[in-house]
């Protein structure tokens, strides 16, 4: 069967326990929020198709357990994007991005694609990390922030298709699926492996 997507990408979120990732994917892929809090153990994946610029994007979303950074690691090798999630109302989360981005220098490929989102900004009589603040952070690492509340909805689609279009744009049409190939091409460039290399 011919696939019936032009790209394939793997996301990832990470970011400390309670910052809300389950419930950005849920958000995302199912439109749907509950207020109870389940933590994630282990490691889940989502499968939803987008369309962007004419093209149909395949977004295979791995939502992490904040609390299992160890056993997380391996789920880095073969992403193409890593969304780095903090919750605004919650400062430590947010000094802990840093050791965040220190995994995915050390597990995930070179040229992975970043994001940084502070996540439940609707709580904004307790939101402790201002947007100057996270915003020139991102700025200084050069990779795309936003701020986003599962709860209302509010930037989560533009989070995970700003990624998507960010992968997209790194990638280059190149390495778009052709019609009737068998197998799934994701980047056609040569990739030069760091510890397992290539991709999915
Ligand atoms: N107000 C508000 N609360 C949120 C939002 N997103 C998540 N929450 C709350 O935060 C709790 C934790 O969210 P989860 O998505 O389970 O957090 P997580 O990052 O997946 O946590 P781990 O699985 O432990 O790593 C949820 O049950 C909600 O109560 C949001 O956008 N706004
Ligand atoms: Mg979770």
């Amino acid at each position: 069967m011919n696939p019936k997507y032009d790209y394939l990408f793997k996301l990832l979120l990470i970011g400390d326990s309670g910052v809300g990732k389950s419930c950005l994917l849920r958000r995302f892929a199912d439109d749907t929020y509950t207020e109870s809090y389940i933590s994630t153990t282990g490691v889940e994946f989502k499968i939803r198709t987008r369309e962007l610029d004419g093209k149909t994007i395949k977004l295979q979303i791995w939502d992490t357990a904040g609390q299992e950074r160890t056993i997380t690691s391996s789920y880095y090798h073969g992403a193409h994007g890593i969304i780095v999630v903090y919750d605004v109302t919650d400062q430590k989360s947010f000094n802990n991005v840093k050791q965040w981005l220190q995994e995915i220098d050390r597990y995930a490929s070179e040229d992975v694609n970043k994001m940084l989102v502070g996540n439940k900004c609707d709580l904004t009589n307790k939101k402790v990390v201002d947007y100057s603040s996270a915003k020139e952070y991102a700025d200084q690492l050069g990779i795309p922030f936003l701020e986003t509340s599962a709860k209302n909805a509010t930037n989560v689609e533009q989070a995970f298709m700003t990624m998507a279009a960010e992968i997209k744009n790194r990638v280059g049409p190149a390495a778009a699926n052709q019609a009737g190939s068998a197998g799934v091409k994701i980047d056609s460039k040569p990739v030069e492996a760091k510890s397992s290399g290539g991709c999915c």
